[in-house]
Order: C-alpha cells, then sequence, then structure tokens
C-alpha cells in the first residue's frame, strides 16, 4: 500500500508577510521539500476563496477579525481577506518545490461555507474528492504537514483518521495561529486523543517512521 504526503496551504497569505500570516510560517517550506521525495505520491491544498467569502470579516460591516459569528448555522471565525481564487495571496509558496505534486485540492470556494479540512468543507456537506483521490491510488497511509496547525492542519488530520487512513503529523512541518494562547497545544492533543501519529521530518528521513 502507498503512502501519501499533503501538504496543508502552504501559501504566501500564510507565510509572513501575507493576509493571514502564520508566525514563522515560511520555515516550514524547507521542511516540505526536504520530505517530498520520500513519498509515494504527494498531494496539495490549496484554500481558494471568492472576493466576498463569508469568512471574511470585510463581508460583515462591523465585525473585526477574530470575532465569532454564526455562518449559515455553523459557528465561524472571521479572517482578514486571504487567499483570493487566483491572486498572489493564494498561490503556492515560493520556494515550495512543487515538481513532486500529483494533485491539488482546492478548498473554501463556496461563499457560505468555510473549509479548515482539505477533505470535506466545515459542515461536511461537500467532499474534495481527496478521500476518494488517495484511496484509488492505492494510499492507505498519510503524512501532514502545512498551516496552520491549530485550524487547516488539524481538520484535516481528524478527517483523514475518520476516512480510515493511519495518519501521521510532520511537526516540524507545521506552524500554528494560537488566536488564543494554548490552541495549537489544544490542538495537537485532539489530534493524539483519535490516533495521529506525532513524529519530526528526522524520523522519516532516518527511515524509521516509514517503515512501522
Ligand atoms: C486557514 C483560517 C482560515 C488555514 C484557512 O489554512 O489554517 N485558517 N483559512
Ligand atoms: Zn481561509
Amino acid at each position: 500500500m502507498n503512502r501519501a504526503l499533503i501538504l496543508v496551504d502552504l501559501q504566501n497569505d500564510f507565510l509572513p508577510g501575507g493576509a493571514l500570516a502564520v508566525p514563522d510560517g515560511d520555515q516550514v517550506i524547507p521542511v516540505a521539500n526536504r520530505v517530498q521525495p520520500l513519498f509515494d505520491i504527494v498531494v496539495t491544498s490549496q484554500d481558494w476563496h471568492p472576493a466576498d467569502h463569508g469568512s471574511f470579516a470585510a463581508s460583515h460591516p462591523g465585525r473585526q477579525p477574530g470575532e465569532h459569528i454564526e455562518l449559515e448555522g455553523l459557528p465561524q471565525i472571521l479572517w482578514p481577506t486571504h487567499c483570493i481564487q487566483e491572486s498572489n495571496g493564494a498561490r503556492l509558496a515560493q520556494g515550495l518545490d512543487s515538481s513532486c505534486i500529483a494533485r491539488i485540492f482546492y478548498k473554501g470556494s463556496d461563499p457560505q461555507i468555510d473549509s479548515y479540512s482539505c477533505f470535506y468543507d466545515n459542515g461536511h456537506r461537500r467532499s474534495t474528492g481527496l478521500a476518494d483521490y488517495l484511496r484509488d491510488q492505492g494510499v492507505d497511509t498519510v503524512y501532514l504537514l502545512g498551516l496552520a496547525t491549530d485550524y487547516c492542519v488539524k481538520f484535516s488530520a481528524l478527517d483523514a483518521v475518520a476516512e480510515e487512513f493511519a495518519v501521521h503529523l510532520i511537526l516540524d512541518g507545521c506552524r500554528g495561529i494560537d488566536l488564543e494562547p494554548g490552541d495549537i497545544e489544544r490542538a495537537l492533543e485532539e489530534m493524539r486523543e483519535v490516533g495521529v501519529a506525532i513524529l519530526s521530518s528526522s524520523d522519516l528521513i532516518g527511515g524509521t517512521a516509514l517503515s512501522v
């Protein structure tokens, strides 16, 4: 059976200087580049919002980023405008080696619902097709890295477990937002609790984690 690497939202807007910069987000790019050749298949997700997306504070007059609202019946944190389709901010990070990427899965395109996970939107209403694609490729084990640990990486990892993949998180390939201090640590704990194995890229390069 095959092992896949899922690169989560390695996009300019999530790097320092971007619209929704994740602290030290740029430091995961060399990790992503180092580990890609170790996998049978590499896929990536891209946050891909229309300009009027409902997760943007700017779409709700009087609201500020960081505020909590309800969007079509779901709790929603309001974000700065980010990852607008076709914009430079939505492009894959400059410096990311994209030569190994077999397929890109776009998410967050529906203006009325956010999509943290690269498998499903936040209401689990629509699939991106990633799980079926991976199964079609004979993948039973996935490794994740990317941005942000406490949002898109976490929800992708939880969905990957629910889809019955064996799930590993490459911790030094992730950075988080910590909107509330402790969010990153709590996200890691939630992932551990459902069986996500947390490891470092050096474990992979040493070969141990790949042989389990
Ligand atoms: C993300 C907040 C809003 C992420 C995307 O990639 O973690 N976070 N959109
Ligand atoms: Zn987003």
